[in-house]
């Protein structure tokens, strides 16, 4: 591998997901930043499952850079549902991708993980080398167990090729290009999506799943994709890196602050017969925060802009 792994506004980047929440916005980001060479495709144009369609574009566009923000994703309830999909899917797209970037000699990738990865009870704020020292959280263990492997490919093609793959992990995400499916969101677009169809039809109550006690931190996927791009602009070569909030809340306070943002006046109905998952995965985001990153966009602010485009291109 070169020495000296270079990430410029010619470096040729391969975006993969960039249809996603995520990788639209790590586009976005890389576009606002002068990156003249994004190469993308859609999941019919290069299916990440099939090795040798993945072997194949990488060997005819030779990316030099890449952000793999592509993955099988979803709430509480998907994960909990399709766990066999969550498990093949995540470990069959990010070992092709990561592969292929080693065989075609591409100098810089970053791996998108997820705050899932760590134990279901570690100590809080969570650090990067609590990873791997407990039992995970059941109902999206199979999605942190292909992510843990995309971490640990990461680590050991650094050791053995000596190629620069690090690996992030966000934090429960929010943003543009959500999912607001009820049955496979995460929570935040979920309760966005409850509070506006109750609003519109005068409903006096809002459906939370859950007991309501569970903590949540809860990132603007635009403050993601910089995070990613800041790793790739100061040269950073390996490593696990929390990228986070840094403050949490619980899923009742969640809600209310929704129905405010909302405009809806209304009970909220605690489901506990649907699970809480983890108690909290608040991330200790001192890592990045030491190399001068933090978090830019207040979650209240966040919430009102997404509410904001949701009823402009979503609802009515
Ligand atoms: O966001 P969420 O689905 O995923 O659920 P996790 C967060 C909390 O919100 C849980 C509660 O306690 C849910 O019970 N909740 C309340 C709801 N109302 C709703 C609702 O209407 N829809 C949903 N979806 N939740 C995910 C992992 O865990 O975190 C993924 O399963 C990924 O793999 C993601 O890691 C970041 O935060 O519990």
């Amino acid at each position: 591998m070169n020495d000296t792994p270079s990430f410029s506004r010619d470096t040729r980047i391969f975006v993969a997901g960039h249809r996603g929440m995520v990788g639209s916005a790590i586009v976005r980001r890389l576009e606002a930043g002068g990156y003249r060479t994004i190469l993308t495709r859609t999941h019919r144009e290069l299916d990440l499952i099939r090795q040798d369609q993945v072997e194949a574009f990488f060997a005819a566009e030779k990316p030099e850079a890449v952000f793999l923000a592509a993955a099988k994703v979803g709430g509480i309830q998907a994960n909990n549902t399709y766990r066999a999909q969550f498990i093949y899917e995540n470990t069959m797209i990010q070992s092709n991708v990561i592969d292929a970037a080693w065989r075609n000699g591409v100098q810089r990738l970053v791996f998108l993980g997820s705050s899932c990865i760590y134990p279901r009870d570690c100590p809080q704020p969570i650090r990067e080398e609590y990873l791997l020292t407990g039992p995970l959280e059941q109902t999206n263990e199979p999605y942190a167990l292909a992510k843990i492997l995309g971490i640990k490919m990461c680590e050991n093609y650094n050791r053995q090729y000596g190629t620069a793959y690090l690996s992030v992990m966000p934090t429960n995400l929010y943003g543009p290009n959500d999912n607001y499916d009820l049955a496979t969101s995460h929570v935040l677009p979920a309760l966005i999506r409850k509070a506006h169809e109750a609003k519109l039809s005068g409903a006096t109550s809002l459906e939370v799943w859950g007991t309501g006690k569970p903590l949540r931190e809860f990132l603007h996927v635009d403050d993601m994709a910089d995070a990613c791009v800041f790793l790739m602009e100061n040269d950073v070569r390996e490593g696990l890196f929390n990228v986070g909030a840094g403050t949490d809340l619980t899923i009742a306070e969640l809600a209310r602050l929704v129905c405010r943002v909302v405009g809806l006046d209304a009970t909220i109905v605690f489901d506990s017969g649907k699970p809480d998952g983890t108690p909290r995965k608040l991330l200790d985001v001192s890592r990045l925060k030491a190399m001068g990153w933090t978090a830019k966009i207040p979650l209240e602010q966040g919430i009102r802009d997404v509410y904001a485009e949701y009823v402009r291109c979503c609802r009515p």
